[in-house]
């Protein structure tokens, strides 16, 4: 194995287990039928490339890339109201296995660009053959609307990098405004939704 796969084994190792946990926190909600503030979750381990990049701009040396580069393990946790965010992370802060070293609210706090979700870095401890290895993750959490926005943006933002045409710009800000209106309208009827969802989950089990 060549030293970039076995430096990234264990954020291997952890985006795996991270996984499979926060789908077992999806289960053990539907299998009580409550509703569950995780719809889905998604993660990654950043590409070998990209982690280069972030540590040149960012002056981090490759010795300090375990304590300093906190996104190379990420998680990405959607959930259909925006009341569930909150939901979640109370959820990870009291587990025991993972540990909330630092939080970024970029719902109360809307990036100019007009992106929207909740992040929490986490430290997590890796069971190796070596012993113990402490490492940081990334959980981003949003709304299924916001990630809706996230994923388009990010995509253009990979075709235009940040050089928006105006007409394209506004377009974003008027998508990023119409997600919003979605969430405010879709809490509305938070109740009424997860209502119908337990009734339908309930008949399907029968
Ligand atoms: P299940 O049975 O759907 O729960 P990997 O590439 O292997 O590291 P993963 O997790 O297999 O990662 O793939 P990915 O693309 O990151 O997607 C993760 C999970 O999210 C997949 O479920 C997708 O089905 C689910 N998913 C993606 N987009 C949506 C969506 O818009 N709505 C819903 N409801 N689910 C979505 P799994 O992991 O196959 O398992
Ligand atoms: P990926 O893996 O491609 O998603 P920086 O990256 O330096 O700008 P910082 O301080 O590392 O920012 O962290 P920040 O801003 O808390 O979170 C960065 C990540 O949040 C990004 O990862 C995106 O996933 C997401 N994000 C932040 N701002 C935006 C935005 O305006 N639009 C979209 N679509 N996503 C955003 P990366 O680095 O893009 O990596």
């Amino acid at each position: 194995m060549d030293e970039w796969s076995v430096f990234l084994s264990p954020y291997r190792q952890a985006i795996d287990e991270l996984k499979i946990k926060l789908k077992g926190i999806r289960q053990e909600y539907k299998l009580t039928n409550r509703s569950s503030p995780i719809e889905f979750v998604t993660a990654r381990v950043k590409p070998v490339q990209s982690i280069i990049e972030k540590a040149s701009k960012n002056n981090i040396s490759y010795d300090e890339l375990r304590k300093d580069m906190y996104d190379i393990a990420g998680v990405r946790i959607m959930c259909q109201f925006v009341d569930d965010i909150m939901i979640i992370r109370d959820l990870i802060d009291k587990r025991e296995d993972m540990r909330i070293i630092e939080e970024r609210d970029y719902i109360k706090h809307t990036k100019e660009s007009g992106y929207r979700s909740y992040h929490i870095i986490i430290e997590y401890p890796v069971s190796t053959v070596d012993g113990t290895v402490n490492i940081l993750a990334e959980i981003q959490i949003r709304t299924l609307s916001m990630n809706f926005w996230a994923t388009i943006e990010h995509s253009l933002n990979y075709k235009y990098k940040g050089e928006y045409p105006v007409e394209i710009k506004e377009r974003l800000q008027n998508a990023a405004d119409a997600a919003y209106q979605l969430d405010q309208e879709m809490s509305l009827i938070r109740e009424e939704v997860q209502e119908a969802q337990k009734f339908f989950s309930k008949k399907r089990n029968i």
